[in-house]
């Protein structure tokens, strides 16, 4: 509740002309705004287009798990390497505070990523190439992934996820 009611006809008397001019302005800002919505997609190429599928921390765990145990090629502060070979299915895993596998991959190959938390809402940020999506717990994340250039890549997580986010450091290594 106002606390003055607005005078008696308010209703239908006409729109001052500066007021008119406003609205007219912040019409024009949000199409802007809403065409960059879309350009930014494809553009920026920093959030690529992806499905998502429902799964169970459960069934992501043990889908994880096999993928770790198939293409285990060592261990790294006991986070598990992987190697998985090209065109194969990637499983990455966002828990309170790890990324894991630890990922091995070849330059200009195609890998069929899947990645999705056991517990809370995770961001998922490749580092310096700062490409950024959303992990959410009971969604299987895929996207078709293609490393252009070989190196070594950070994962951070960069939604709040607990006492112990700013030690949340995965890692992809991609080799010439
Ligand atoms: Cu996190």
């Amino acid at each position: 509740m106002a606390i003055l009611p607005p005078g008696e006809g308010w209703f239908h008397q006409k729109v001052a002309k500066d007021e008119k001019i406003w609205m007219v302005l912040a019409f024009i800002m949000s199409l802007f705004l809403f065409f960059w919505m879309i350009a930014w997609h494809v553009y920026a190429e920093q959030n690529p287009s992806f499905t998502t599928y429902r799964t169970t921390p459960e069934e992501f765990y043990s889908l994880t798990e096999a993928f770790i145990n198939k293409y285990k090629v060592g261990e790294e502060n006991g986070v598990p390497v992987v190697k998985p070979p090209p065109g194969s299915d990637v499983f990455l895993l966002g828990r309170q505070f790890r990324w894991e596998p630890v990922l091995i991959l070849k330059k200009g190959e195609e890998y069929r990523f899947h990645i999705s938390s056991l517990d809370v809402l995770h961001g998922f940020s490749i580092q310096p190439v700062n490409m950024n999506f959303m992990v959410f717990p009971k969604y299987d994340y895929v996207l078709t992934f293609k490393p252009t250039s070989a190196g070594e890549y950070a994962i951070v997580c960069n939604e709040f996820c607990g006492i112990g986010h700013h030690m949340m450091i995965g890692k992809i290594i991609v080799e010439e």
